[in-house]
Parts: C-alpha cells; structure tokens; sequence
C-alpha cells in the first residue's frame, strides 16, 4: 500500500488558536482525508511546540508554571480540532516524554558525529520568533521575519555547523523538483543561501524552559531543533524503526511561507547529518490577512473559529478558507465575504440543487425513482463533465490547487444547475405523458450529486454524508474510485429528503451578531470614572459574631477611619468569629445598605474565591479608613 505522510506546524501554544492555525490545520486534512480516500496508508501529524523563551514569559505573566500554561492551551487547540474535524493521527506535543527523549539522543548523536561544537554566541535576538539574526540579515534593524525589535544577546552556546551543508543544500533548493512550492519562495530561499550558510546556535542557557542538553545542563536545546524533529519524533524515530522507515520521508511539510526558511535550509540540514533522507516537499502558504494585517495573536486582530463554527457549521470555514485563497498568495478574511460565499456557493449553487431535486423526486415519485432509464442527447454533455471531474481534481489536489479543486467540483455543480435549467423537471406538462424521461432526468442530477459528494469529502466532509444520506446513496457507491463512473447510483433510489444543508442566511443579520459577539470582549470592560465609583475603603473589625439560625453568616462591627458599621458577610464557613476581630480588612463602602436576616448591612467585604477556599482582603500596613484606588 503506497503511504503518504503530511504534517502541519507545530503551533506554539502561547495564545489561542486562531484562523491562521486553522488554515494550515485545515489544508491538511484536506490532504490527509483525500488520500486515504484513494487507498493510501496516511500518517497525518500536527501537535503544539510548546518550549521556549516565550512560553516561560506567558506562563509567569499568568502565575502558573509553564506545564500548566500549556496545558490549557493545548486542550483548546485539541477541543478546536474536534470542532474542525480534522482527522490527524498523531498529535505530538515537545512535551512528550517520547520525544523528549528522542530530541537528547539527536542532540547527543549530532555532538559525537562533530556536526555540534561549543563556542559563544551573540547575535540579534527576536524573542516572539526565537531566532537569532546577524546585521545582514536585519530589516531596518529590525527581525526580517516578523518585523518586531531585536535585542543584541550573547551566550556559551553549542553550534550546529550549518555552513557544512551549504553546497548540499543550494543543490537540494535548485535542483530537486518540487522540493519547495510555492516556486517563489525557492528563489528566496536560493538567494538566502548563496548569501552564505553561518553555523546557527542549537542550545539556550538564559532560561530554562526546554529540553536539557544531557552532558552539560546548564543548556537547554534551542526550540527550532527541538520543534523540527516533531516530523521524525512522531512516527516512530528511535523509538520504532519499521514504523520510522515506512513513512518517512514526509510527503509535504504544510505551513506558513514566514518559517519556509527554517524548514527548507535547517531541517535538510539536520536531517543530512543525521543521514536520514529529506522532505520530499515544503509547502509554504499564504497569510490570512484581517483588516488588511497578517492575522495574528500578537497584533489581537484575531476572528474566533469556535464562533464561525457553531454558527455556521465547521465545513463552512473549511471550503471557504480553501476556496477563496489560492494556496500559495496572502487572503484577506471579512464576515462579510464569508457570509456571502454560504449564500452563494453552498446555499445557492450546491444547497439548492440537492432540495430543488430530492423535492421534485418527492413530489413526482413519491420519493422513489422508477428504475428505468430514458436517456437523451441533453445528458451525455452532463455525464462526460462529472466522468472527467475526478481526473481534474486530482491533479488540482496532487498540486495543493485546493481553490482549482473545488472550483472545477462548483463548474460541475452549475452545469448541473444549468441542465435542470433546460430540462425543467417541474413542468408537469412537457413530462405528463413521459414520466420515465422524468425520472432519468432526476436520476442524472442526483447521480451528479452522488459524484459531487465523494469529491467534496475530503473538504467538507460532514456536509458529503449528509448530501449522500439525501439522495440515498449508499456507502458501497460512494468510494473514491466510483467518482468517475456515470450511472452507479441504484436507479430504483429512494430518496430521504431533510432539512436544507445550508440555510441561507440574511447578511445583515449575521453581520451585527458576529460583529457584536467580537465586541462583548470589549463591552466588559469599564472605564476608570466607572471605576472610580466604587469606594473600597479599609476598615478595623471590632467585633464579630454568629447570626442565629443562619450557618453561612457572621456579623461584624467595623471601624471606617470616621464611624463604626456593621456588616454582614456569608464567611462563616471559612472564618470563626475569633478569627475576624482585630483585622483590617477592605470593604465597599458606598454601597446602598441592604437587610440580610433582619440586620442592615452598610457595606460589603471584598474576598476571593477559587471555589475551594476563600480569602478576605486584608491590608495590613494601611490604618482604617484608607481608601484604595
Ligand atoms: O511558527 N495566516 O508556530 P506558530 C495563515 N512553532 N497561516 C497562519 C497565520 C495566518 N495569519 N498565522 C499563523 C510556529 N499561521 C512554530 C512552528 S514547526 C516545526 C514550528 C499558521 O504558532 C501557519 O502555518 O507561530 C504558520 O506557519 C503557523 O501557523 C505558525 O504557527
């Protein structure tokens, strides 16, 4: 069985995922779904590069350790895939023991073969990237890949002699056929490397969050080696063999064209030293671009994919995100193109011809078509378009033409559209007296329905059993290899009409909930005159005690700077009386005074709950009646 192996990046789990990750996700499986329809043993791996610098700074902003930072994000990259159905096999994350262990050996493996040597470091370092640059490489003195400020950093680091492989390298880049696509990020990439190859630093001692070098651990590898061998890691290399040597060398390494860079010059490289054969393609696509910005976390300027597939359905946005971006070029984003590609093209074109046909089979035949066949001139044209459709498809998909794909699958559709045009089905006169011509016409839309579907599974795969499940075909019709015959669909089929695949949608509608729903964010916040209404003072507990009847409440008499109060607080569960006199602790003092079990509470106390435990804030050094701002 021919095997075929396609990864997506590993997404850095700092933030979110967003649209961007979902592109590459997406394209993917697309890949994955299509050639494992056509008989191949697939390996379709993506995963969460999870080491860094940048990790370690995200995890200390939000108070917890990096470990925990991640796993929270890595869960929602995981629950997103879900939602996009996306059909990986392997979902490695730099945390894996397995690979933990796999990336030391590189490491220790490419230190005693002598392509790894000590020495010191300092170059420009762009921390969101993690790469170092020399002035050469600078852009207005700033990172040449994200545009961001660099630092100039120096460090005993161990070097990887990248400069070795610069003759290998230049021949692999010009030479092999097909190993970088687009063709224009090839000849970056040559002129990048006649430049001249330095050796590139493959360890980090200024932080800890990594992988430990294992003879010398002060040093922790440098995330891009570490990252890169995620595509050996995850199918088996020292680990298992057999599986490692089946599937390896990867078919196509999918991802955005800004890291083409690291995987078309570092990666050959490393894996030359290594000995191990080279991808046999990188693929680097365009950016999702969103108000007129590449989309990404750092810039905020992200639309939620959770959001658009809820509402809309995740094939949605995996035909639209496919098909209104040429793989390969920048594309813009907006609701509003979204929206109207699901009217036009899924509602509309596809969406229609599925009820307007499976109605009229309904309504003429009660559901079931007569099992004969009357063909005429009108259908051959139709037969041979959706015949020759496979062909094309592939070649567009072998190619990574996923726009070319689905446009030649929507040609099919409108001529589809157009036949049911001439041959008017629903007029009852012209086929009063030839029901059975009728009934092939039906059958002929629905036998293209049939060959859209299995075509369009592998972007939307959801919406192709539903397509299949209304015209009744079963799954022995709808293999990949039945997709350029005309006529395999039973004729006698019985149709299960539902609900329409693709409401269509009313633009303004949508657009103001999803405009709204991006700014509820936004409506959370408050501004600092709100804020300065409140009036957190601290105060001097005097006393306190029990409320009777009531196991929840205390009743404490307080000191505000001026005069005494008497509050009411349910902190029974968490503090005795005895606990609570003699603290100074912070209340709102201007909130209108309210009867809790017969007493008048002035005031409330402020205190935190993480839903085990509970803290009253105290303010130890401030006296009482201190106001806090
Ligand atoms: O670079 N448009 O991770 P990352 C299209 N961990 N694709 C986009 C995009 C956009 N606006 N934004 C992101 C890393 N992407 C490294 C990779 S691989 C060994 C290590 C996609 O979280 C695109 O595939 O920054 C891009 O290359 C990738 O996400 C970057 O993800």
């Amino acid at each position: 069985m021919k095997k075929f192996y396609v990864t997506t990046p590993i997404y850095y789990p700092s933030a979110k995922a967003h649209l961007g990750h979902c592109y590459s996700t997406i394209a993917a499986d697309v890949l994955a779904r299509y050639k494992r329809m056509q008989g191949c043993d697939v390996k379709f791996v993506t995963g969460t590069d999870e080491h860094g610098m940048k990790i370690e700074t995200c995890a200390k902003k939000a108070n917890l350790s990096p470990i925990e930072y991640v796993n929270r994000i890595v869960a929602q990259f995981k629950e997103l895939w879900k939602v996009l159905n996306i059909s990986y096999d392997v979902f490695i994350r730099t945390t894996d023991d397995y690979h933990v262990k796999s990336v030391q050996k590189i490491f220790k493996d490419l230190y005693d073969k002598g392509y790894i040597y000590k020495g010191k470091y300092g170059g420009w370092y762009c921390s969101p990237c993690e790469a170092f640059f020399t002035d050469s490489q600078l852009v207005d003195k700033k990172c040449p890949d994200c545009g961001r400020e660099v630092v100039w950093s120096e460090e005993d680091s161990y070097f990887f002699k990248l400069s070795l492989f610069q003759d290998r390298i230049l021949d692999l880049l010009k030479n092999s056929e097909g190993f970088i696509e687009p063709v224009s990020r090839k000849n970056e990439m040559i002129k990048f490397v006649e430049s001249g190859l330095q050796d590139f630093c493959v360890s980090r001692s200024s932080f800890s969050w990594g992988i430990p070098v294992t003879f010398d651990d002060k040093h922790v590898v440098y995330v891009w080696l570490d990252a890169l061998t995620n595509y050996i890691n995850a199918i088996g290399y020292n680990r298992d063999d057999e599986e490692f040597k089946h599937f390896w060398p990867a078919d196509v390494h999918i991802m955005g064209k800004e890291i083409v860079r690291f995987h078309s010059v570092i990666w050959p490289a490393i894996l030359m030293a290594l000995d191990l054969p080279v991808p046999k393609k990188i693929f680097g696509h365009g950016w999702i671009i969103l108000g007129g910005d590449k989309m990404s976390k750092s810039k905020g300027n992200v639309v939620d994919p959770f959001v658009l597939c809820e509402k809309y359905g995740e094939d949605a946005l995996r035909y639209f995100l496919l098909k209104e971006i040429p793989f390969g070029s920048d594309g813009p984003f907006s609701n509003e193109a979204f929206i109207n590609k699901i009217n036009s093209d899924l509602a509309n074109d596809l969406g229609n011809l599925l009820s307007r046909s499976t109605a009229l089979v309904d309504k003429c035949f009660g559901g079931t078509l007569l099992g004969e066949l009357k063909p005429d001139s009108d259908d051959e044209h139709l037969a041979s378009l959706v015949r020759s459709l496979k062909n094309k498809v592939e070649i567009h998909l072998d190619n990574l033409e996923f726009s070319l794909a689905l446009n030649e699958i929507w040609n099919v559709v409108a001529e589809c559209n157009k036949y049911m045009n001439v041959c008017t089905p629903w007029d009852k006169k012209r086929y009063a007296e030839d029901q059975i011509r009728l009934s092939t016409i039906l059958y002929n839309v629905l036998e293209t329905l049939r060959v859209v579907s299995v075509l369009i599974y592998p972007f939307m795969p959801k919406t192709a059993s539903k397509i299949q499940s209304q015209i009744g075909a079963s799954r022995k019709v709808c293999g990949w290899h039945q997709s350029d015959k005309w006529g395999v669909l039973d004729k006698k089929v019985k149709v299960n009409r539902e609900n329409a695949i693709f409401p269509r949608l009313d633009v303004d509608k949508e657009l103001s909930y999803l405009e709204n729903d991006e700014s509820s964010e936004d409506e959370r916040l408050i501004s600092i005159e709100d804020f300065k209404k409140v009036e957190l003072r601290v105060v001097e507990v005097l006393k306190c005690e029990k409320i009777e009847k009531s196991n929840k409440l205390l009743k404490l008499s307080v000191f505000d700077g001026s005069k005494n109060r008497t509050i009411v607080s349910g902190i029974a569960k968490y503090y005795s009386p005895e606990d609570m006199v003699g603290k100074k602790i912070v209340i709102v003092a201007n909130l209108k005074p309210s009867k809790i079990f017969g007493i008048e509470s002035q005031g409330m106390l402020v205190a935190g709950s993480d839903g085990n435990s509970l803290e009253v804030m105290e303010a130890r050094n401030i006296g009482a009646g201190s106001i806090l701002s």
